[in-house]
């Protein structure tokens, strides 16, 4: 199947709670306001809707603040949801909170075999392989677990190291297209995406990386002019879309959504 990497037909997403006042974050740079956190949430419904995917969007969680990042704790390839344990322990709780949603709307709900730990957020796939990067959310354990599952699914699975002050491997990366990643000097410095063509985003725009292909469009967070451009001027069609709140606690594009073909 061409292009199943960003090629999709729905995605799952669930509304922030107001609890995400407590995410997590690396750095606090104050909490985000719940109310702006679901319009900015709200329009990034909208552009997927826009983009052609059916959205499913699932009621807020209070009890799991950082679950409007519905990312993290399952990972959807062709047609099956695996889910994972995501590596926080406040976290750890929302993948058995996804399974009924992921069985209603995906259909084959499979579970990482047991050990370690693993975050949607630290796996990128491009046509033929799954990329895991190990962080503080996921260990070699995990990305073990995961290997075959994976191959059973059609792609090599590839472990790769993430820099020790990046949060998630798609905290700095990004796919564009089924060769082209979008990565930030620091990541792509570690030689992962060698193979790939990659284009950095600009210093003093790292932000900007976790950026999201959906069908014909790459969501990019509003406030990077310069990467903007670059990839404008390289031929993408360009969305830019407010992620203020989501921001704040460590969120960014993709993390709000899992994208899947569903036939
Ligand atoms: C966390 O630290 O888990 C959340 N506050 C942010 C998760 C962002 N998800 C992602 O990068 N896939």
């Amino acid at each position: 199947m061409m292009e199943r990497s960003f090629t999709f037909t729905h995605a799952l997403c669930r509304s922030p709670a107001p609890s995400v006042v407590h995410g997590l974050r690396a750095d606090d740079r104050g909490n985000p306001d719940p109310d702006v956190f679901a319009r900015e949430h709200a329009g990034y419904v909208e552009a997927l809707r826009e983009a052609g995917a059916e959205v499913i969007v699932l009621p807020q969680q209070d009890a799991f603040p950082d679950s409007v990042f519905i990312e993290d704790p399952a990972l959807v390839l062709n047609g099956v949801a695996i889910l994972l344990r995501p590596g926080a322990p406040s976290r750890t709780g929302e993948a058995a909170a996804l399974r009924a949603a992921l069985k209603a709307n995906v259909g084959h709900v499979v579970d990482l075999p047991p050990g370690g730990y693993v975050d949607g957020g630290d796996i990128l796939c491009s046509d033929s392989e799954v990329m895991v990067g190990l962080s503080a959310r996921t260990d070699a354990t995990g990305a073990e677990a995961l290997r075959p599952l994976v191959e059973d699914l059609g792609y090599c699975l590839r472990v790769l190291d993430t820099p020790a002050e990046i949060l998630h491997f798609k905290t700095d990366s990004a796919l564009l297209d089924a060769e082209t990643i979008l990565s930030t000097a620091r990541l792509a410095a570690t030689g992962c995406f060698d193979g790939y063509r990659v284009i950095e985003v600009p210093e003093g725009e790292e932000a900007a990386a976790n950026a999201m292909r959906f069908n014909a469009h790459v969501f990019l967070a509003d406030g990077f002019p310069a990467i903007a451009d670059r990839l404008t001027n390289a031929g993408y069609s360009v969305r830019v879309l407010p992620v203020t709140q989501a921001a704040l606690v460590d969120g960014g594009l993709s993390c709000m959504s899992l994208r899947y073909t569903r036939g």
